[in-house]
Order: structure tokens, then sequence, then C-alpha cells
């Protein structure tokens, strides 16, 4: 059995996104981040942060989005969600997966933090919106936006001609722009987005 430690909307859609695209079977538990279950010992337990999401198999317990999205694709080859080991589209498969995270996230969740975050849900209690911080994570999202659009100028996804793990990976940030309200400047990107939200794997994770 296959567990999916989640609450939407966040980071945890990623993971759910990934299971609907493999038609794989999962229980969903939800952690309730509102009602601070995040905070339990016995989730404390599963991620030792207290975030989601987490994914229990038979063999492992996984944390991590992108770790999710990469494993549980590789599980499945025959579904073709990622390029071949050592090939010249894995590399660039892998520059977008972690270009997700490593990029998109941080400045989304600074601006969204600074911003549209509930003061009573930011941590230590008692932090405030700064809105140099979150100018800055605009500022960051912009030039990581203008770049993605760039890229997916004339294209429908980001490595090669068909949708990847890194679509999953760095849709999900466009998903995370669209509900802060930064993703209308950059038509390109929307679009994308707008695409990929078509996708029945997509609508069963999102709703
Ligand atoms: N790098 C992690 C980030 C996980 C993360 O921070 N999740 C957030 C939701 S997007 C969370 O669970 N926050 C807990 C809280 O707000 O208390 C991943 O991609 O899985």
């Amino acid at each position: 059995m296959t567990t999916l430690y989640e609450w939407p909307p966040t980071r945890s859609q990623r993971a759910r996104w990934v299971l609907e695209e493999l038609g794989l079977d999962y229980e969903s538990h939800p952690v309730n981040l509102m009602e601070g279950d995040q905070h339990a010992d016995t989730y404390r337990a599963i991620h030792p942060l207290g975030v989601v999401p987490a994914l229990a198999t038979d063999s492992y317990t996984l944390l991590e989005s992108a770790a999710i999205v990469l494993q549980l694709i590789d599980e499945n080859p025959q579904t073709n969600l990622a390029p071949a080991v050592g090939s010249a589209a894995r590399a660039i498969y892998y520059q977008w997966c972690i270009f997700a995270c490593a990029e998109l996230d941080p400045c989304l969740m600074m601006y969204f933090d600074n911003t549209l975050r509930p003061l009573e849900a930011m941590r230590p209690p008692g932090t405030a919106h700064d809105p140099g911080i979150a100018a800055r994570g605009r500022a960051d999202f912009a030039s990581r936006a203008e770049m993605l659009s760039k890229v997916l100028d004339g294209r429908d996804y980001l490595v090669g001609g068909s949708f990847s793990g890194a679509d999953i990976m760095v849709g999900h940030s466009c998903f995370m722009a669209t509900h802060m309200e930064l993703i209308g400047d950059y038509p390109v990107l929307e679009g994308y987005y707008r695409r990929l939200a078509q996708r029945p794997g997509h609508r069963k994770a999102y709703g």
C-alpha cells in the first residue's frame, strides 16, 4: 500500500499529480496544516520537519516532492515520463526538475509568506509581512519566469516534444504563481500552464 501524506493546495500536489499521471493506487492521508496536524508527534515521526508531502510505500518513506516525482517515474518506465538515463535529454530533465525546487519555489514562497500568507500561520508567531522581502521574491520570480518564457516559446513541454516529470515540477510552481497572481505578465508561461492544467492527471490532482 502506498500512502500520500498531503494537504492541498501545497507542494503535496506534485506527488498527487505524478501518482495520477502514472495511474497508481494510493491512499490519501490528509495532514491538516490549518489545524496543526503537521506538528503532531505521529506526523513528525514520518516527516521530522512537519511539512508535506511524504510518501510511504512498502519499501520506503520518501520526503521531498521532487524525490517523489522522480522516483515514481523511474519505477514506471513504461509510462515514458522521463528521458533515458544518461541521455542529453535526461540532463535537461534533471535541470528543470531541480530548477523548480531551487529557483522557483523559494522566491514564490518568499513572496507568499510576505503578502498572502495569514500572519497567524507564520512562524515564529508574531512575524510580520515584510514588503521588502515580498518585492525581492517578486523580482526573483520575474527573472526566472522570463528565462522559462524564452525556453517555452513555441514549445508545449520543457524537455523534448513530450510531457515529462519536469513539467510536473515546474507546472506546480506555475500553479503557485497563478494563485499568487504573478503569472499574468508572462503569457508564454501562462499558456504553458493552461495546457498542463487540461491533462486528466492534473484535473484529478488539483480538482
Ligand atoms: N521542499 C519541500 C517543501 C515542503 C513544504 O515546505 N511544504 C509546505 C507546504 S507547500 C508545508 O508543509 N508547510 C507546513 C506548514 O505550513 O506548517 C518539498 O518540495 O516537498
